[in-house]
């Protein structure tokens, strides 16, 4: 159940462009009409999304992998973090972002079997907790291309999105409330919402943390990925949006403005560059994170053919509804 109230400012903007390619359609469910994306059919037991009257479906199931996405309504909201924050980075510099357009954004991760249903392989390391792990090891190019093969206007979140849908209303360090760290990686706050390294990580001999791929066979029995979707969701329902694997966000890394903003929109195909070298964003930690790079608004960065310990939660947009 939702708890919070978002702002109906961006369903009035209204958006003009063409989306002839992203037809809707309107099926029955249980005396509710929805509005479901082509390519999509709707997600067992949804109805329409309560929050903004569009009539768009709640939650819908990609036909081709099997994803399943949750409406996310149009809203504005408060990016960055305050500088009151514990342990926040420089450039996390607050300022207001409109999304003027509801959008639709997994509800997990994209699992290996997904995955492999849309590209035939499954590139992961941590094969083995399990096809409903997220996929690892690809790269921002790997997802591009996944998500053109995948069709139906799938897409990697803009970074916005990401910590819109992550936040859910909350202002606080985490979505689940304020963190408490202690050391790196023992963050009581964050066990009941996320695997991250102080419950998957590695601790090598002498007690020593580290963040970063285990060295050791006894390290890969305990560190790694888990299968999505088992820890607490946040407030409208999005499962490890931290921890588990960092997810590829579409925007390049770049300094935030100090202004407000208001998304483009569609996020559509725009800024595919391919190879250009410039770092893509990474948003929510992951397994083998620290506490602190685990808050709603820690940002990383990757080069677009890194793919190291990286996953993907994926979006679609849809057309405004007047
Ligand atoms: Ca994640």
């Amino acid at each position: 159940m939702l708890k919070i109230t978002r702002s109906l400012t961006g369903i009035a903007m209204g958006v003009t462009m063409a989306l002839a390619m992203v037809a809707s359609g309107l099926k029955a469910e249980e005396g509710q009409q929805s509005r479901i994306p082509a390519g999509f059919r709707l997600a067992p037991g949804a109805g329409p999304e309560l929050y903004t009257n569009t009539g768009w479906a709640a939650a819908i199931i990609h036909e081709k992998s099997g994803i399943k996405l949750l409406y996310i309504s149009a809203g504005t909201f408060t990016m960055g973090s305050p500088t009151t924050e514990t342990d926040r980075d420089d450039d996390e510099i607050q300022h207001q972002v409109t999304i003027p357009q509801g959008f639709y954004l997994g509800e997990t991760e994209v699992t290996q079997e997904q995955w492999e249903k849309v590209t035939g392989k499954n590139p992961s390391h941590f094969k083995n907790a399990g096809r409903t792990a997220p996929v690892e090891d690809v790269s921002w190019d790997d997802c591009q291309a996944f998500c053109q093969a995948a069709g139906s206007g799938l897409r990697l979140p803009l970074e916005a999105e990401w910590e819109y849908a992550c936040r859910a209303g909350t202002t606080t360090a985490l979505y689940s409330g304020d963190i408490k760290i202690i050391g790196v990686r023992n963050a009581p706050a964050l066990d009941p919402i996320a695997w991250y390294g102080g419950n998957s990580g590695v601790t090598y001999e002498g007690g020593r943390d580290s963040s970063w791929w285990p060295e050791k066979q006894q390290d890969h029995q305990r560190a790694g990925t888990h299968p999505v979707g088992q820890k607490k969701p946040n407030p409208w329902g999005l499962y490890d949006m931290i921890g588990n694997v960092w997810e590829w966000c579409q925007d390049k890394f770049e300094t935030y403005p100090v202004g407000p903003v208001t998304l483009a929109q569609p996020a559509g195909p725009a800024g595919r560059e391919k190879d250009d070298g410039a770092a893509r964003v990474l948003r929510g930690g992951g397994w083998g994170s620290g506490a602190r790079g685990c808050r709603s608004a820690n940002r990383g960065g990757g080069g677009p053919g890194d793919g190291y310990g990286i996953g993907v939660r994926v979006a679609c947009s849809v057309p405004p509804v007047q």
